[in-house]
């Protein structure tokens, strides 16, 4: 597979530079790190290397180098669609290249044929309550894969170190090949008949996903999933999910285990699950009027939310510090094709009044909307009206780029992660405030 051949011929090339830092830089110092900082969620600590996505605060991410509009547009694109091909796109995170037609294809052509779910994957998310979150499902479904490990299962035969990257590679193809038939069954299991759509070979990855949730006629359903899916898929290494992964891997837990645990942190409503929490709060807002609310009574419930100690979901950034440009390529998806919608139109003005609002007291950093400020309503639009289940809709462009990280960090050989945690005694000691004991 091309993708392979490509990143066996650039490991040379990287091992060098990482060894060269090593070798004659190793005593220099990056940063520092202020109490702040540590008492304040290791923020803006740089602590780790992703060469596989960049978020500037000013710019937004940059996907192998790309920004949002160069990847939507230079990206192969799904037949008889604007919008990119995602195994396209996972070739990019892959090999840090842009691929040609057949290279993209033959990465859909790839999860096309390694697609099948074992059927006990079914039973174990069958024998679970319904009314578990959407996410506990999607999170346990991947772990119940983990024994079809190629990774695990070589390791304990004895597998080389130059050749973990291989297996993880395989694991990642296997466990991304299946995850829209996991989570399409997830949905129709939970909300519909249980029965899921069997899926149409021609369509692209994106477009099976959105066939095998009921909206296999449904163009332009199946033309925003192919933008959701490619915009979703990573925001470079330490965000919750991303870091929460990459730790786990570095033990060598395979691509089931580490993709779960990274889901698990995507689960939590300052990360992920804030989708879930923005269509709601916009719903709400439509139910408190009973229509679009006027200037001055959005502006009057924003200050009411904001007194009562609540965050406006889907606002606000730790890394960005301009508007998200996915919530951007999401807003002119709504501009073309629901200008009318009137949560979209909610949306727009809870944009045009909340920044300001929020910026006033100073303390938010970016009072800007991100990637959650808009793509629960799209959702909504089309149909897909079950606001639990969102946050796996990212989960599963997710998992795209926390595979990629964690086929590269093999590939390096990038060791155990193992920081160092200090008593808030000795903080104390270090500053004055106390004494050192004897
Ligand atoms: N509404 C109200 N207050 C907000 C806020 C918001 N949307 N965003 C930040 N603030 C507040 C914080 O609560 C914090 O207040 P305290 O000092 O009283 O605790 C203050 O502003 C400073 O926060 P910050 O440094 O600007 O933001 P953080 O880096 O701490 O947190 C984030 C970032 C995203 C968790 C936060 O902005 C937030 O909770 N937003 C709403 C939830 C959301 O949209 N999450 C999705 C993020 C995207 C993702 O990760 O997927």
């Amino acid at each position: 597979m091309k993708i392979r051949e490509k990143i066996r011929e650039q490991i040379p090339q990287w091992m060098e530079r990482i060894q060269r830092l090593k070798k004659d830089h190793s005593d220099f110092v990056v940063g520092e790190v202020t109490i702040e900082q540590i008492l304040s969620g290791i923020r803006g600590v740089q602590i780790s290397i992703s060469d596989i996505s960049y978020v500037d605060p000013y710019e937004g991410i940059r996907l192998r180098g790309y920004t949002i509009p160069q990847v939507l547009s230079l990206l192969p694109k799904a037949k008889n669609s604007e919008m990119p091909l995602a195994g396209g796109l996972y070739y990019l995170l892959l090999t840090g290249e842009l691929p040609n037609r057949d290279e993209a294809e033959e990465v859909e052509d790839t999860w096309r044929s390694r697609s099948d779910v074992p059927q006990y994957v079914w039973d174990v998310i069958r024998a679970m309550p319904r009314e578990t979150h959407p996410m506990t499902l999607f999170s346990q479904a991947i772990m119940a894969l983990q024994p079809q490990s190629l990774f695990a299962k070589a390791y304990l035969e004895g597998l080389p170190k130059s050749q973990y990257w291989e297996y993880y590679l395989e694991d990642s193809l296997n466990l991304t090949a299946k995850i829209p038939k996991i989570a399409a069954f997830i949905f129709c299991w939970k909300y519909k008949n249980g029965e899921i759509e069997s899926p149409d070979p021609d369509l692209d990855w994106s477009a099976r996903f959105a066939q095998m949730i009921g909206k296999g006629a449904d163009r332009q359903y199946q033309e925003l999933m192919r933008l959701y899916l490619v915009i979703h898929s990573d925001h470079e290494g330490a965000n919750v999910s991303a870091h929460t992964s990459h730790l786990v891997s570095s033990a060598l837990s395979d691509i089931y285990l580490s993709s779960a645990a990274g889901m698990n942190g995507l689960a939590g409503p300052l990360h992920g699950l804030a989708n879930q929490e923005c269509i709601r709060w916009l719903i709400n807002v439509y139910e408190v009027f009973g229509r679009l609310p006027s200037d001055e009574e959005l502006e009057g419930y924003i200050r009411t939310q904001l007194s009562a100690g609540y965050v406006i979901p889907g606002y606000g950034h730790a890394v960005l510090r301009v508007t998200d440009p996915r919530f951007t390529a999401q807003m002119e998806f709504a501009e073309r094709y629901l200008p009318n919608d009137p949560l979209f139109q909610l949306v727009k003005q809870v944009y045009r009044l909340a920044p300001s609002i929020l910026g006033e007291n100073g303390k938010i950093k970016n009072p800007r909307p991100n990637v959650d400020a808009i793509n629960g309503c799209l959702q909504y639009y089309y149909g897909v009206r079950e606001v639990d289940f969102y946050t796996v809709l990212f989960g599963v462009s997710r998992i795209l780029g926390l595979t990629a990280h964690a086929v590269w960090a093999r590939a390096l050989g990038k060791p155990i992660e193992r920081p160092k945690s200090l008593t808030t005694r000795m903080l104390e000691e270090r500053v004055g405030i106390i004494q050192t004991e004897p």
